[in-house]
């Protein structure tokens, strides 16, 4: 605005200030290029239409999906009509026209007085879009019920894109469950703030969340309690199906993981003959790690190989998405051998059933392939096995535990959560680059980051969203917005959404490092 420096401006300026519309810069994660046109506000009416592409069914998903967020607080009906061309009024999603430097997940913005227009080169890219209109619109667009307010959305343009393609959040349901409803909360946060990978740990020492036919045992016992000795649970077929498409309709993939061959007591349990003495050993609601192990002498290995198999043939079967994460970490209850012999054996099954495999850092002690892709957890960027790794071509997801984990404390205070990798205060989840963070590793092969939230600690929706938020925003910008983006301006930013949390009524940490208004 700096042409609008005559004092009659000024005042015009102050008194609209009341109302204005949000700058098209305060989104989080913060998008490519924004340039903003005073005079161009677009209000939404009781009349405004959301025309969708006609070209692709998923146009028109978005676009429900868009009015779906816009009618409760509104209050407006925003039917949702095929576009015939480019609509000169309304809100408009189209599938052509973008310009090309959106890639397959962004999107381009362009608002007018007469109506936004929404260009993309995928259903990802509108949906992105369509989460970037909502921050633009007043705090009162979060409310389940009608509000009075201004529903303007201020005039310009954007041009957004993500820096890296795997954006991710990890929900540990083994360490305590969750219902469904529950897991899609968590996949509504993960899409808010454009996350496009949701982890879901659904195996651990303390319980198997996920029905096998080959083995219903594991669900139906291995599922029957959890950390503290609670009644646990575990989603069905039709359950985990359920949350699969609902990720999907949030242009979030899911990658479902059986930890393995350590983190096993649940299955142990559930089935002995994956054990060496095949005597199956109580089920476990403590929260020690290291002290199991799926059996691989001689007389046991092809039992638990053919286990393997039975269970990723199940679960590939159920997983639309490319990957299936087979844990690996902390197998201290294996022996070396026994560990990369197991790993060798299990890496062609994930390919077999026509999926990539994903582990913890440390199956690269097993030398994948490069089709698989590691995590890395550990809390320095040196790692000799990882830096092998990327000598072959590997690509890396980055989980730096004292930066990425979601169930690290913020401050020694912090009712819950744990402290083995440090205090993660908001600037600490903020201030690094996970595109550069791992030492010999070039930023090309890094594929992204993902944020876990483990669970031992946590057992409702509202311990989930105050230790997500608001460490998930600052990661979500990390892995989406240009390296150069500033802690000084994304906390500002932030600061605007503790009013938008609570309107929706998500629980957050009212960090002392932000300004809430
Ligand atoms: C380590 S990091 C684990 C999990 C625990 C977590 C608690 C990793 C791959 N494994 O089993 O839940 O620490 O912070």
């Amino acid at each position: 605005d700096t042409d609008m420096n005559s004092e009659a401006n000024e005042e015009k300026d102050s008194v609209e200030a009341l109302a204005a519309a949000i700058g098209l810069d305060k989104v989080i994660p913060s998008p490519v290029s924004v340039q903003s046109k005073s005079g161009q506000d677009y209000t939404l009416t009781q009349n405004t239409v959301v025309y969708a592409d006609p070209n692709s069914p998923e146009a028109g998903r978005v676009g429900e999906y868009l009015a779906g967020l816009l009618r409760p607080a509104t209050g407006y009906p925003f039917t949702v009509r095929p576009a015939n061309g480019t609509p000169n009024s309304g809100i408009a999603l189209l599938l052509s026209g973008a310009n090309n430097s959106v890639g397959a997940s962004g999107y381009e913005i362009d608002v007018t007085s007469a109506r936004v227009l929404v260009r993309a080169k995928t259903g990802a890219g509108l949906f992105a879009a369509v989460q970037t209109l909502r921050q633009l619109l007043p705090v009162a667009i979060e409310s389940s019920t009608v509000e009075n307010a201004s529903w303007k959305i201020a005039g310009g343009h954007i041009l957004d894109y993500p820096r890296l393609d795997y954006r991710g959040g990890m929900l540990d349901v083994a360490r305590h469950f969750f219902p469904v409803a529950t897991v899609k909360r968590y996949i509504d946060h993960l899409a808010r703030y454009k996350l496009n990978y949701f982890h879901i740990h659904l195996a651990d020492d303390q319980g198997w969340r996920i029905q096998i036919d080959s083995y219903p045992r594991l669900a139906t016992y291995g599922g029957s309690t959890q950390v503290g000795g609670g009644p646990g649970g575990y989603y069905t077929k039709a359950e985990y199906t359920d949350i699969v498409n609902y990720a999907a309709a949030r242009y979030i993939t899911v990658v479902p993981e059986i930890d393995m061959p350590g983190h096993t007591n649940a299955a142990l349990a559930s089935v002995p003959a994956l054990n060496c003495n095949n005597q199956a050993p109580p089920l476990y609601t403590g929260t020690d790690v290291g002290f199991s192990s799926f059996c691989m002498d001689a007389a046991h290995r092809d039992i638990v190989t053919k286990f393997v198999d039975d269970v990723v043939r199940e679960l590939a079967a159920l997983t639309p998405g490319p990957y299936i994460h087979l844990g690996g970490d902390e197998a201290q209850s294996t022996q070396e051998a026994d560990y990369i012999a197991f790993e060798k054996r299990v890496f062609p099954i994930v390919a077999k059933y026509g999926k990539r495999m994903v582990g913890w850092h440390e199956i690269l002690k097993a030398t994948p392939d490069t089709t698989a892709l590691p995590q890395y957890w550990g809390t320095t960027p040196d790692d000799a096995n990882v830096k092998a790794a990327a000598q072959r071509g590997m690509k890396f997801l980055v989980s730096a535990a004292n930066k990425t984990y979601l169930d690290m404390k913020y401050n020694p205070n912090t009712p819950l959560g744990q402290d083995w990798a440090g205090l993660i205060e908001v600037r600490d989840a903020y201030d690094w680059n996970p595109g550069a963070y791992l030492t010999g590793v070039p930023s090309s092969q890094i594929a992204g980051f993902e944020a876990p939230l483990w669970t031992e600690t946590i057992t409702k929706l509202s311990d989930i969203e105050y230790m997500i938020f608001p460490r998930l925003p600052a990661l979500a910008e990390r892995g989406w917005s240009p390296a150069s983006r500033t802690w000084s301006d994304f906390r500002t930013r932030l600061a605007t959404h503790g009013p938008r949390w609570k309107k929706a009524k998500i629980t957050y940490y009212p960090s002392s490092q932000i300004a809430w208004p």
